[in-house]
């Protein structure tokens, strides 16, 4: 069991001890803008810092908004947060007026730094309601003038190790968004087991990726795992497949970290980029399919790391790593996690049956003040919004979200195992398979996909792609209905929307 001394401040671990151990000097930030040593990654987070209690009257415990695309002013102001004890609430960049309204309605937030060009929607959101009354914005001055008003060093607030340092929203597939609490202890355990135990993380490392910063799988890959562990980050501001690979190349990244829909995507452009730093490639947010991942260990070499977290989690909590990885499964739990699937009356089922996944662990769920806390959450047990199975060697894996099992004429059939079969088909760039209403099956499976380039929806390729279904994997899964979209619905995270896509059917 991870122990952590009853004082701390999870900022200053991250940041004051890397430059007192020494490391001042060393790169901590990568960006298109300049480098940030840790030195000065310190002393503007203390300005900040300095800033948030002189400027803006923030004491230890009041919750401050987040907003701005990955980049190092937004790194140096999660923690000028955490070092002045108030609670992060981090956000994406891609929502809008009324889900930002939201989040500072629901967390009772009156302040936030936001990157001025992500600060129109955030006045909208203000305007609407609620109590978001100090917006102060950086990368147009705002704040770097105050911050230089301020001094270089800063009085760290004393934090308790269960005080609460982040609140995180979910992405709200179905029904509002639930903030969950994360503790300071909270971003140390990630670090010691993600970091630590699953990725190795070395001071030499350098890590890239597409998660915002927002979103705690960017939290964790891109600010908590390499500056936890002395290494450096890349952020890049607009993670398209070309500019992350790009980044990749310039600053010999060393682990990628992205979702399994972008690894598709990055596939037929890595000839065009050096990659040969990378030694570690992470995937979350999304089923990863055995195809993927054989795809890409064939172009690079490198075996995926698949990893399922969650934000309630805070990150990953079951995976594998080197050749312990079985590609098609998750992996097993990590060192202080537990994993069981459950049946519907909540009971254990053996290795072999698929029922809800439920977790438990020490980064485990506390919702705020929300009544749904007692729906997923039993005697520590996180019971997931997933289908499982779990094999004989005590593999994990994934069947599908329990909304997106599909009941078709008796039968259960995961959306998921029809979307795999479907990216097999060379045609096939991206799919969502949905169960749509019908009168003589109840539910119909239906396949919304993106064809790649050069390509015609044509009812010959309909055909074609059923048969290919049928070939692959067992015949009556296979989708009856056929449409093609010129793109898909997805969350902030980048996760398919299929609830929108059955609601349009
Ligand atoms: C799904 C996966 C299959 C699954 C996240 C890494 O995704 C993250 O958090 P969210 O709260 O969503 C959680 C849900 O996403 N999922 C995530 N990873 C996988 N399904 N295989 C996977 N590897 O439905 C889960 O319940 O947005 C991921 C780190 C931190 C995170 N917050």
């Amino acid at each position: 069991e991870l122990q952590y001394p009853e004082h701390l401040n999870c900022g200053v671990v991250l940041i004051d001890d890397a430059v007192r151990e020494g490391h001042g000097n060393r790169v901590a930030l990568y960006a298109d803008s300049g480098v940030w040593t840790y030195a000065e990654l310190l002393e503007r987070s203390n300005r900040i810092a300095n800033v948030l209690v002189n400027e803006m009257g923030i004491v230890p415990g009041n919750r401050v908004l987040l907003r701005g695309p990955n980049n190092p002013t937004l790194v140096a102001c999660w923690l000028a947060v955490m070092k002045a004890g108030a609670i992060a609430v981090t956000t994406m960049p891609l929502l809008r007026a009324h889900e930002l309204s939201v989040i500072a309605e629901r967390a009772q937030i009156d302040h936030a730094l936001c990157d001025s060009r992500f600060a129109q929607e955030l006045q909208q959101a203000a305007q609407l309601g609620g109590r978001l009354r100090k917006i102060v914005q950086f990368g147009g001055g705002q704040l770097e003038k105050m911050m230089n008003g301020q001094a270089s060093t800063f009085a760290n607030v004393d934090t308790a190790r269960d005080d609460v340092c982040l609140l995180a929203f979910t992405s709200g597939t179905t029904g509002t968004p639930k903030a969950t609490m994360h503790f300071h202890r909270d971003v140390l355990a990630m670090r010691e087991i993600v970091a630590g135990h699953l990725l190795e993380t070395s001071p030499e490392d350098i890590y890239v990726g597409s998660p915002p910063l927002g979103f705690t799988f960017g939290l964790g890959a891109l600010l908590v795992f390499p500056l936890g562990r002395r290494a450096a980050s890349v952020l890049v501001e607009q993670p398209s497949g070309e500019n992350l690979l790009a980044a990749v190349q310039r600053f010999r990244a060393s682990a990628l970290f992205t979702s399994p829909t972008a690894y598709r995507s990055l596939l037929p452009l890595l000839s065009k980029f050096d990659i040969s730093s990378l030694k570690r490639c992470v995937s979350a947010g999304e089923a990863l399919p055995k195809a993927t991942s054989d795809a890409w260990f064939a172009a690079t070499g490198i075996r995926l790391i698949d990893g399922i977290g969650a934000t309630e989690l805070i990150h990953i909590f079951i995976s594998a790593k080197g050749d312990q990885i079985h590609p098609g499964t998750t992996g097993k739990p990590l060192p202080g996690y537990q994993a069981c699937i459950l049946d519907t009356d909540g009971l254990p089922l053996p290795p072999g049956k698929v029922g809800r996944l439920a977790v438990k662990g020490p980064t485990g769920c506390r919702y705020l003040d929300d009544p749904r806390q007692h729906d997923y959450v039993f005697e520590g047990w996180n019971v997931t919004g997933d289908l499982y199975s779990q094999d004989e060697d005590g593999y994990f894996h994934f069947e599908a979200r329990a909304d997106d099992m599909i009941i078709s004429a008796g039968y259960n059939i995961a959306g998921p195992e029809v979307e795999a079969a479907l990216l097999e088909h060379p045609a096939v760039k991206e799919c969502a398979v949905v169960g749509v209403p019908d009168e003589a099956r109840g539910q119909l499976v239906k396949a919304f996909i993106v064809l790649h380039d050069g390509n015609d929806g044509s009812s010959e390729l309909v055909q074609t792609l059923q048969a290919f279904v049928k070939q692959t994997i067992a015949p009556y899964k296979y989708p009856r209905a056929i449409e093609f979209r010129s793109s898909l619905p997805k969350t902030a995270t980048g996760k398919l929307q299929r609830h929108a896509l059955r609601s349009t059917s």
